[in-house]
C-alpha cells in the first residue's frame, strides 16, 4: 500500500564542530553549507530541502550552541535557539561522550518540546566500536530521545537510516517548497560564504573568526561571465596584512579557491575581485553586524 506523503521541518542542533553542516550537505548530496575543521563556522540559519517521492524534509542547519564571547556569538546562539519553536523534529548531534555536560545544557532547552528528538552520534568513522556503547548508554540516561543513531556524516554511513526514521516521524501533508529548490539561500550569500570558508581554511588563530565577507557587486556580463566583487572585513590592521600575504599571495590563493567553487555553484565562469578592509571590532559592533547580515 502506498503511504501518505509527509512533509516537515527538522532542525539540526548541537555544539560547534560536531558535524551539523557536513550532515546537511551529505543528506542533500550538494554543498549548501560551508564546513571547516574550526568550531563556530556556521553563523546563520540555513535551509536545505530534501525531496523524495514520499516526502519533503526541510532541514535547518544552525550555528553551534556555545558560551558566546562577543555580540556575534550571542546572535549566533540566539538564532540557533529561536529555531526550536516551529519545527516538527529535532536532530540533536554530538560527536563523542566527552562533552556530555555541555550537551546536557543544550538539551535542557528541548525538555518541554512535544516533538521527537533524535540523537545522532556523529563521526563513528573516527571511533572504535567499543567507544560507542558507553556513549549511547550515557546519553539515553539524560534525555528521552525518540531514536539514538550512530552516523558518519563524512562517509555517509548510517545517513540513509536516519532519513528513513525522520521521514516516518514527520506529519502527513503536502510539500511546502517547489521540488527543484534545494536551499532558500541567495547565490550572493552563498558566494560570500564560500569566500569566508576559504579564508577560514587558510588562516589561523583568531583570524578565521574575525572575518566577514560582503558581496558588493554582481554583474552578469554578455559573454556568459559573472563578475563579482566582495569586501573581506577584518577587525584590525595587522589582520589585513596577514590575509593579503606577501605580495598578495594569500589573497590570491583565497580568490582562486573561492572562484573555483563559485563557478561550480553557478555553472558559469566567474571573475572575482576581493578587497580587504578593516572594520574595527565589528563582532561587537551592533551596526556593523546588521550591515553584514547578522541579526
Ligand atoms: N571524521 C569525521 N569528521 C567529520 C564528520 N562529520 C564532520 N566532520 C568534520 O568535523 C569538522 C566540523 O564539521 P562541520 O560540519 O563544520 O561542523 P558543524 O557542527 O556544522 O560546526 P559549526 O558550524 O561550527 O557549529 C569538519 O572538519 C568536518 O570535516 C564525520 O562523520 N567524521
Ligand atoms: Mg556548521
Amino acid at each position: 500500500m502506498a503511504s501518505e506523503f509527509r512533509c516537515g521541518y527538522v532542525s539540526i542542533i548541537g555544539r560547534p564542530n560536531v558535524g551539523k553542516s557536513t550532515f546537511l550537505n551529505s543528506v542533500l548530496g550538494q554543498k549548501v553549507a560551508i564546513v571547516t575543521e574550526r568550531p563556530q563556522t556556521t553563523r546563520n540559519r540555513l535551509v536545505g530541502i530534501m525531496n523524495r517521492p514520499d516526502a519533503q524534509i526541510i532541514f535547518i542547519d544552525t550555528p553551534g550552541i556555545h558560551e558566546p564571547k562577543n555580540l556575534l556569538g550571542k546572535l549566533m546562539v540566539r538564532s540557533a535557539r529561536e529555531v526550536i519553536g516551529d519545527i516538527d523534529l529535532v536532530v540533536f548531534m554530538t560527536d563523542s561522550g566527552s562533552s556530555i555536560g555541555a550537551d546536557k545544557e543544550i538539551l535542557a532547552l528541548l525538555r518541554d518540546l512535544e516533538i521527537p528528538v533524535f540523537l545522532l552520534i556523529n563521526k563513528i568513522d573516527a571511533m572504535k566500536k567499543a567507544e560507542l556503547l558507553p556513549i549511547i548508554g550515557a546519553y539515553s540516561g539524560i534525555f528521552p530521545f525518540r531514536e539514538i543513531l550512530p552516523v558518519s556524516a563524512k562517509s555517509g554511513e548510517g545517513v540513509d537510516a536516519v532519513i528513513e526514521k525522520i521521514r516516518d516521524n514527520l506529519p502527513e501533508g503536502p510539500k511546502f517548497y517547489p521540488e527543484d529548490m534545494v536551499t532558500d539561500q541567495m547565490e550572493r550569500f552563498m558566494a560570500a560564504e564560500i569566500i569566508r570558508e576559504k579564508i577560514m581554511l587558510k588562516t589561523s588563530e583568531e583570524i578565521p573568526h574575525s572575518v566577514a565577507v560582503e558581496v558588493l557587486e554582481w554583474k552578469e556580463r554578455g559573454d556568459g561571465l559573472v563578475s563579482i566583487s566582495a569586501n573581506i572585513y577584518v577587525e584590525r590592521e595587522g589582520q589585513k596584512g596577514i590575509i593579503i600575504g606577501k605580495h598578495g599571495s594569500l589573497l590570491k590563493m583565497i580568490g582562486t579557491a573561492a572562484r573555483h567553487d563559485i563557478e561550480q555553484l553557478l555553472g558559469t565562469k566567474v571573475f572575482l575581485q576581493l578587497w580587504v578592509k578593516v572594520r574595527r571590532d565589528w563582532r561587537d559592533d551592533k551596526r556593523a553586524l546588521q550591515d553584514l547580515g547578522y541579526n
